[in-house]
């Protein structure tokens, strides 16, 4: 997208930050951010700041005014943090989540949402097709859920321009912090020669995507006519996490040996996106293996 005026929430953070620098040589963006995990030194230089809080109504306002697109990446994004503070994740995730849907339809601007495979919970089929049944397993998975219902009703009921992006395993670069994902957990461990801590037997498979085929979907997502949608993002292959503890100990030629602990209460055991969806209707195509995200990840570039 090319001259639009856009607001990117939570735009210092890891997703955020990524699409950012998409936007930022052809668009005027726009970020929101409390900086509460995101980092100003994510961001490049011709972008307007606004800091604040999504759930402060009048920084929203001031971040939003006049804007054409409104991607929404601002979220607690932690999962156990949601357990143990369902309420507060709520606020964040679901209850600023419509205010900022709210000043969308003010500024009659399309929104693109986050949405997430924590809708699904435990899948009952695999690959998830996002007409599978949705039973979220966290209070996160519910905020996200009720999220991406809410982005379709606003289409419906008000004719605002919406699409939900339900990314699954995200990697890449400026991953980092206490909530980070595995692979970077993995990546540190064996760049420091330290054991690599596989939860559970290491069977368990997940869908790994680059940061940068995620800032592709947003991409997509702010031009499709297929509005009112909510699209798995994704690449359609699971890797085992046990499969991930080896290739990154050989990507990084590390010391490190490969060690168990206790699985992790609740974990998914499988996840895998069906992104058929995506492809046909926003052209969606991963670009990125994981190898070679591995591979980039582990030389810097
Ligand atoms: C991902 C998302 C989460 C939510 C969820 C929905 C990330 C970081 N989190 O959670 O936001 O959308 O999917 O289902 O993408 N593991 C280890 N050792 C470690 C760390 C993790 O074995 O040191 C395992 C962990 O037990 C799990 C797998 O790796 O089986 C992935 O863990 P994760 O925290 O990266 O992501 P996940 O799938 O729990």
């Amino acid at each position: 997208i090319r001259d639009k005026t856009v607001l990117v929430t939570g735009g210092a953070g890891f997703i955020g930050s990524h699409l950012v620098e998409a936007l930022a040589p052809h668009n005027e963006v726009r970020i929101l951010d409390n900086f509460s995990s995101g980092d100003r030194t994510n961001l490049p230089e011709n972008v307007t700041i606004v800091e604040g809080d999504i759930r402060d109504p009048i920084a929203l306002q001031q971040a939003a005014r006049g804007v054409d697109i409104i991607f929404h990446h601002a979220a607690v994004v932690s999962v156990s943090r949601s357990v143990d503070a369902p309420r507060q994740s709520n606020e964040t995730n679901l209850d600023a989540s419509l205010l900022v849907l709210e000043q969308a339809r003010q500024e009659d601007a399309r929104v693109v949402v986050a949405s997430s495979a924590a809708v699904y919970g435990h899948p009952d089929e695999l690959p998830v097709s996002e007409t599978a049944s949705t039973e979220p397993s966290s209070p996160y998975g519910i905020q996200k859920l009720a999220l991406d219902q809410y982005t379709r009703l606003y289409e419906d009921l008000y004719g605002l321009e919406t699409v939900a992006l339900r990314y699954f395993n995200a990697y890449g670069p400026r991953q980092q912090g206490p909530y980070s994902g595995v692979i970077s957990t993995f990546l540190e461990q064996a760049q420091a020669d330290e054991p690599i801590t596989i939860e559970g037997d290491g069977e368990q498979t997940r869908d790994f995507v680059h940061v940068s085929d995620i800032v592709w979907a947003n991409l997509y997502a702010a031009t499709t006519d297929d509005v009112g949608e909510a699209y798995n993002i994704g690449t359609g292959t699971r890797t085992p996490i046990e499969e991930l503890a080896e290739t990154i100990r050989d990507a990084t030629d590390s010391l490190s040996s490969i060690v168990h602990r206790d699985p992790r209460p609740g974990d998914i055991r499988h996840s895998g996106a069906d992104i058929t969806r995506a492809k046909r209707t926003l052209g969606f195509e991963p670009r990125v293996s994981l190898e070679c995200g591995i591979q980039s990840l582990v030389d810097g570039t």
